[in-house]
């Protein structure tokens, strides 16, 4: 049996195993099985152990020996085998390090994972609002549905409607004449839109008819009422009239200088101018002036009467007195004046009182009434409302010229229907039943 030893470290052998002194063996002990014949051998030396001794030793020891390497063995295998424990466990914990290399890796895939849950959700999101953009486009479709439908139905009940004839809705009544006192002796008997042929017209023109209870038939020149219709107009409409007819007198108009020429030119009997004037109040007055003419256009539309006739609202066209100068009245009277316009001036005045006052009228220098003056609501204005001008609506002999009429009509009549009886009372100032 053969034990090559070779101790080092920390591994203490057994304590009971005590070398001689003097012996200098190597720990290399090739040990045979003892049988006990030694023979002694004196190179050993005096104090040497002889070789029976050493025998003797052995054989003695050789049990204690052997067992106490079998111990060593066993010992060493021990530690062998916690040698292999340890790699095992060194290799468990490099797989561990590896495992726990890996495992931060995962982090990798898990914030990939977490970047694609965040995506998932964006995406989830984005369903969502394009759901509900799909949804409320969806309504927005059914709303037009709907409207479509609706449309159809209005579509075909305006095709119903269509298929009726249409009908004018303004009712113009059906006798004519050469003006309204003609329609009325003719049987009209209810205000309106007449169409008339003054003699020397070449065509008929509409006009508003007003026909009272005692078959008298005036012919509207001109209606304010509301102050919706602008009189701040140049020649060609004041001489072609501007407005609008109503056959229910709700509209304002000017009828127009040509036609007034035409009605007032083509009889032999004369006619009948009737101012009426409503102020803010709601009173009413009237001014009437016979012989009331408008000439040619050529003499500029002059306005022309033989007289006052009366009336309580006073004679405004004869002028009046401001007191601002003494040829106040002589300058303010309108008999005999053409008719002026801001782009046609054909006053007494070294300026343009049509311009300064914003309408057509036949003025002098300027106006003491001037029913086509600039509507003011309320009536009541200022100079420097007005820019230093009176420009509102105005009739001197009633109210200052600083207030403004709330509404005037211009009609004309014949002289000889004038009063309700029918006959010409010249000269008398009866206008009872007005
Ligand atoms: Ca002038």
């Amino acid at each position: 049996m053969l034990y090559n030893l070779t101790i080092t470290g920390r591994i203490k052998l057994l304590s009971t195993f005590q070398w001689p002194i003097s012996m200098c063996l190597k720990l290399r002990i090739h040990v045979t099985t003892y049988t006990g014949d030694c023979v002694v051998n004196d190179n050993f030396g005096k104090y040497c152990p002889t070789t029976c001794g050493v025998a003797d030793y052995l054989f003695r020891y050789t049990p204690d020996v052997t067992q106490n390497l079998d111990d060593m063995l066993g010992e060493l295998e021990r530690i062998g085998n916690l040698t292999r424990g340890a790699e095992e466990k060194v290799v468990f914990m490099r797989d561990t390090a590896t495992l726990a290399q890996k495992s931060s890796q995962p982090d990798l895939y898990y914030k990939k994972s977490s970047s694609m849950l965040d995506d998932v959700v964006r995406f989830e999101k984005t369903i969502v609002t394009q759901e509900q953009q799909l949804f409320e486009l969806q309504n927005f479709i059914l709303s037009n549905e709907r409207r479509m439908q609706d449309l159809k139905q209005l579509t075909r009940q305006l095709e119903q409607t269509c298929n009726v004839p249409c009908k004018d809705k303004v009712e113009i009544q059906p006798i004519t004449g050469t003006d309204c006192q003609e329609i009325a002796n003719k049987g009209a008997s209810i205000s309106g839109l007449y169409y008339v042929k003054p003699l020397k017209a070449t065509e008929q023109f509409l006009v508003y008819c007003e026909i009272d209870s005692y078959g008298r038939g005036f012919t509207v020149l001109q209606r304010r009422k509301n102050g919706l219709l602008s009189f701040n107009q140049n020649w060609v409409p004041y001489k072609e009239g501007f407005g609008y007819l109503s056959p229910d007198d709700s509209t304002e108009f000017w009828l127009g200088l040509e036609k007034m020429h035409l009605l007032t030119n083509s009889v032999t009997l004369p006619y009948v101018l009737r101012i009426e004037l409503v102020d803010w109040q709601g009173n009413k007055k009237y001014a009437d002036y016979a012989m009331f003419r408008v000439g040619a256009e050529l003499d500029k539309y002059r306005l022309t009467y033989g007289y006052y006739f009366g009336g309580d609202a006073g004679d405004a066209f004869n002028g009046f007195d401001f007191g601002d100068d003494a040829s106040d009245m002589a300058y303010t009277i309108h008999n005999g004046m053409q008719f002026s316009t801001p782009d046609s001036d054909n006053d007494k005045y070294d300026g343009n009182c049509a311009l300064q006052d914003s309408s057509g009228w036949w003025m002098n220098r300027c106006h003491a009434g001037n029913l086509n003056g600039r509507y003011y609501p309320g009536g009541r204005y200022t100079e420097k409302d007005a820019g230093a001008f009176d420009n509102g609506i105005i009739w001197v002999t009633w109210h200052d010229r600083w207030y403004s009429l709330k509404e005037t009509t211009m009609k004309i009549i014949p002289l000889s229907r004038i009063n309700t009886d029918g006959q010409q009372q010249s000269g008398v100032k009866n206008f009872g039943g007005l």
